[in-house]
């Protein structure tokens, strides 16, 4: 059975991977993509995701423009790792498909209330400001959707800070109301997964060796990464976060994951943003807690999937 979800994201390089991802495997009903303010400014990712699925062939897809900048705070790009226009370093196909009208909070709300309970699962790739905006505008899409699946965070480890991830750090307030609702599941991949996800020379080659625009196209995202993140970050090959969430979906034997409390700092000076997960004691039961943080990736699954999508796709 497919699963349907809506990728609400800010492209961004690994946004990119990920609406690959789900376009080109068939177990992915790409429902919809949303997009955030984030690694760069709305107007930006928005064109991008458009041009990211026009690369993709999939022009059937809708996309949805949400919100502009975080719900308290000013709106910090992300620059350094994706460059001015968020996907530096290829040329963007024109978007055929013009921008879908209506704000992607209430795109998201009349989605998950007009689907049966339980089959929409979100899986936010960037600052979570549409998703938390969307569940004060209407609290029964958090009962209604099946689970929510996101890349951010982290429990060991932070990137922009000593101890916060980007999407997090960037709109805490929203992440802090998103950890909190009471949502049936609640998985957090964030960098104790995702930097186990490098795209080494090995694996580039073999979407190389893919031999299509579209993995040409893929594979000059990942050269532009790379070097951003040897020039930004102290890594030799680049993270690619965001596909892991969807792979997640496909096949959630592509990582381990250990159930544990999680909540969001909003108020330290050096903490803002930080995802704290309580990992003491023995793991509690599903019944217990419904949020839990990905830990162990499988290197081999999670790119087989990635680059079997782009064969997929053609
Ligand atoms: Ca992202």
């Amino acid at each position: 059975m497919t699963k349907k979800i809506i990728l609400d994201c800010d492209p961004g390089h690994d946004d990119a991977m990920a609406i690959l991802l789900a376009v080109g495997n068939p177990d992915i009903e790409l429902v919809g993509v949303t997009t955030v303010g984030g690694n760069q400014s709305l107007h930006k990712v928005t064109y991008n995701a458009r041009a990211v699925l026009e690369a993709a062939h999939a022009t059937d897809v809708p996309v949805h423009r949400g919100c502009d900048r975080p719900i308290l705070r000013p709106l910090e790009v992300a620059a350094s790792i994706h460059g001015d226009t968020g996907l530096d370093g290829v040329e963007l196909p024109e978007p055929s498909r013009p921008l879908d009208e209506g704000h992607a909070v209430d795109w998201i709300i009349d989605t998950i209330m007009s689907n049966e309970p339980n089959t929409i699962t979100l899986v936010p790739t960037g600052p979570l400001t549409n998703i938390a905006m969307a569940c004060r505008l209407e609290p029964r899409i958090v009962d209604r959707v099946k689970e929510i699946v996101l890349m951010g965070g982290g429990y060991h480890v932070g990137n922009w800070s000593a101890c916060a991830e980007f999407n997090i750090k960037v709109d805490p307030e929203a992440a802090h109301i998103v950890f909190n609702e009471p949502w049936h599941r609640l998985t957090m991949v964030g960098l104790d997964l995702t930097h186990q996800a490098l795209c080494t020379p090995e694996v580039q080659g073999r979407i190389n060796a893919i031999d299509t625009d579209l993995a040409h196209f893929a594979s000059g995202l990942m050269d532009f990464f790379r070097k951003a993140y040897q020039g930004n970050q102290d890594f030799i090959d680049p993270p690619v976060h965001d596909p892991c969430t969807v792979a997640y979906l496909i096949d959630p034997s592509v990582m381990t994951t250990r159930r544990c409390p999680l909540d969001v700092e909003i108020h330290g000076d050096l903490t803002l943003g930080m995802t704290v997960a309580d990992l003491r004691g023995p793991e509690p039961s599903a019944d217990e807690c419904n949020t839990q943080v990905a830990v162990k990736l499988d290197f081999e699954k999670f790119w087989s999937l990635i680059i079997d999508a782009i064969k997929t796709i053609g």
